[in-house]
């Protein structure tokens, strides 16, 4: 045990680029949003001030109307495409014009119940600037990406949901012209393996949106205006829900009750929506394609994250936890990010198949929440056995477990230290 505690400290220090780290080496050369919210946690385990810290760098990039941007080029470096120069944002510190996932409140959470449990000094005055941060996000949210007030809040760009080359997005992205004036330059084939990458068309298909929301100065009206991929989408809402609720506790354990009810009358209003999405006759929870109005039914994982952010009845969790079993059966790894042997699911292809230490660690959560200890239990084993087995890959192919993508991979040693503390 000891010796992968070690080396995961040991990839956390090595992808340290001065106050936040990288997720790793070359692939991925700058601060990345959901990842940096995970490693917080991760430090939180065993240095408070590193993991603020973390948090603090990624804040230094928030937009002034409040959106925290998907990556921070603190530094300029030349093996990632598409750089700053392709997404003409213009700010003092250089940030993509898209956001990730806002784990980012659960992350302030930890850290701020590790320092206080550990008796930190100046954690009480450090959370409230980043919660102050965080609260201008979840408003950001509501405003910019559910301008109709329904509770699921909607992804303008694949790469906003993390998950970028899922098969939730085939139908809606297939919608978006291929044709850009930007010259795209892959760099990510040259590091890892082309198989395991998105398809050379999903890149065009993600710098025309990219040329799109440019081309709007980056204004969230016009984009939503404008936008031809709109997903309202159930596994980006459920962590807004669960980061919702922990800054909804966080204030209310500092005091400051007009954004706790604030924070309240938003965490209301997705929930009731999230609930909503529910379909009994496929056991999972399932993302509207905002364009053509229609359910989204892709068999992938974001249907069951829910369970992180909703107290569900029995009966319902059961339905759920059942069809999570029939898609583990048999994996060496769980959870597959794709249903196994759907036409769509591809075991060694980024968000088509593979199972990610992050995605687990959520979906723990979330069982956790709902009474699925020993499934629970499960789930956190295998994914511990196949960090110990393959190293600190970015994911594990679920039939063969192997290790794939980049490795030293900063949010599968976040992931390591937190599920086995
Ligand atoms: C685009 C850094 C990021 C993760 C995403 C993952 C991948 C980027 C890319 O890497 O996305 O944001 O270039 O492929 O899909 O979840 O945050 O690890």
């Amino acid at each position: 045990m000891t010796k992968y505690f070690d080396e995961a400290k040991r990839i956390l220090a090595a992808n340290d680029r001065g106050g936040y780290t990288v997720p790793t080496d070359r692939l991925y050369p700058f601060q990345w949003n959901w990842d940096s919210a995970f490693v917080a946690m991760g430090f939180a385990t065993y240095d408070i001030d590193r993991a603020y810290r973390e948090l603090e760098r990624l804040a230094e990039g928030q937009w002034a109307d409040g959106m925290i941007p998907h990556i921070i080029f603190h530094q300029p470096s030349d093996t990632y495409f598409p750089g700053p120069g392709v997404w003409r944002t213009n700010h003092t510190i250089p940030t993509s014009g898209i956001t990730q996932p806002p784990v980012f409140g659960m992350a302030l959470r930890a850290v701020h119940e590790a320092a206080e449990k550990a008796g930190t000094d100046n954690a009480r005055a450090r959370t409230i600037v980043l919660f102050e941060a965080a609260l201008k996000w979840h408003r950001w949210w509501y405003a910019a990406r559910d301008p109709d007030g329904t509770g699921l809040v909607a992804l303008l760009h694949p790469w906003e949901s993390g998950s970028d080359n899922s098969p939730a997005w085939d139908v809606a992205l297939a919608r978006v012209p291929t044709t850009t004036n930007t010259a795209v330059v892959r760099k990510d084939t040259g590091h890892v393996n082309a198989d395991m990458r998105p398809r050379d068309e999903d890149y065009r298909r993600f710098i025309h949106l990219v040329d799109t929301y440019a081309a709007c100065g980056w204004n969230p009206a016009k984009q939503w205006e404008k936008a031809s991929f709109k997903v309202a989408e159930v596994q980006t809402s459920a962590i807004l829900l669960k980061a919702g609720e922990d800054l909804e506790h966080l204030a209310g354990q500092l005091g400051l009750d007009a954004a706790a009810e604030e924070l309240a009358a938003f965490n209301y209003r997705t929930r009731r929506a999230l609930l909503a999405q529910w379909r009994p006759n496929l056991s999972r929870f399932v993302s509207s394609d905002l364009i053509s109005g229609q359910d989204i039914e892709a068999p992938t994982q974001a249907g069951f994250l829910p369970l992180l952010a909703l107290d569900l009845d029995t009966d319902l969790t059961q339905a759920l936890a059942a069809e999570m079993r029939l898609w583990s059966d048999g994996m060496k790894v769980a959870f597959p990010t794709t249903k196994p042997f759907v036409e769509s699911f591809e075991a060694k292809r980024y968000w088509r198949g593979p199972s990610w230490a992050i995605i687990n660690w959520l979906l723990i959560d979330g069982l956790e929440r709902n009474a699925q200890a020993k499934m629970a239990e499960t789930l956190r084993s295998s994914t511990l056995d196949a960090i110990e087995t393959e190293g600190f890959a970015e994911y594990f192919d679920p039939i063969t477990g192997e290790g794939c993508g980049g490795l030293g991979f900063s949010w599968t040693a976040a992931t390591y230290l937190w599920l086995a503390r």
